[in-house]
């Protein structure tokens, strides 16, 4: 414990250190990435400042720059804003990797998880992380409040048809700000069905924040919390079918220019990690 003290306390010192490096405008061999990278790990709490002494590591991002290349494996990260750590999946494959996974569709063994969940189920989480999940709202928004993260969509449909669509931005807003969701320019071959909800409120059966005059995660969402507007060009949090057809329209895992919004995919990822993210540096 002592150690760890002495640790913190050495990179406040360091970066006190840093800082009056900048203010005087003399060199120094601590490059700027370093500094960064002692500015992001100061910590926010108690909890942040063990955090830090631990070396615990705020996302997919930092574990991918560590080394660890195994995608699919359940890791420990501790983000920025969150009082304790959370159990997360890394695609540590596509486009150099370093992606935390925060939604996940289609893969599971017999029957798959239910997604019509309450406000507060959606805030904290559920399902499983080795099968189908949605990470939870308060997890998303400190993950992507901590620095800027892009956000990428990667959709499979029953025809084996793989597509994927890159926003260069993604930020959830807090839960006393209903978790609104911005993102930026699209990119990718999916086409791009998220644009109608840039700036939404997210929704959830028992709470209706949307712009509809009627509930469109209980009239047209099938259950699903989302960034509903009034009411939906995609719905990755859907009912299930495992023929690909919405029985309504808008209900299953929808996104409107893969088929419009009777056609219900396979399997989906939504992902995001540090905007300009490399390994080396
Ligand atoms: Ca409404």
């Amino acid at each position: 414990m002592k150690r760890s003290i002495a640790k913190t306390f050495f990179l406040h010192v360091v970066c006190i250190c840093c800082l009056s490096v900048f203010v005087t405008g003399q060199e120094s061999e601590i490059s700027r990435y370093d500094l960064e990278d002692i500015l992001d790990a100061l910590p926010t709490t108690v909890w942040g400042m063990v955090n830090v002494a631990k070396g615990k590591l705020k996302d997919c991002a930092d574990l991918r720059r560590r080394g660890y290349v195994e995608s699919n494996r359940v890791y420990s990260i501790w983000p920025r804003y969150l009082n304790e750590p959370i159990k997360v999946v890394c695609d540590m494959d596509t486009e150099g990797g370093g992606w935390t996974i925060i939604q996940r569709r289609g893969y599971y063994d017999d029957k798959p998880q239910e997604f019509n969940q309450s406000w507060y189920q959606y805030s904290v989480g559920f399902g499983s992380l080795n099968d189908d999940f949605w990470l939870g709202n308060d997890k998303i928004f400190a993950i992507t409040n901590h620095k800027e993260v892009e956000l990428r969509v990667d959709l499979e449909d029953f025809s084996g048809t793989k597509v994927y669509a890159k926003f260069s931005y993604f930020v959830v807003l807090s839960d006393l700000r209903n978790y609104q969701m911005f993102f930026g320019s699209y990119s990718g071959d999916a086409g791009d069905s998220l644009l109608y909800h840039n700036g939404s409120l997210f929704s959830t059966t028992d709470l209706d924040n949307d712009a509809n005059a009627k509930s469109c995660s209980i009239d047209h969402g099938g259950g699903g919390g989302w960034w509903f507007k009034s009411c939906t060009r995609s719905n990755l949090n859907g009912v299930y079918y495992k023929d690909g057809k919405a029985s309504k329209s808008g209900s299953g895992i929808i996104w409107n220019t893969l088929g419009g919004n009777n056609v219900s995919l396979k399997k989906t990822d939504i992902k995001i990690r540090p905007s300009h993210f490399t390994i080396s540096h």
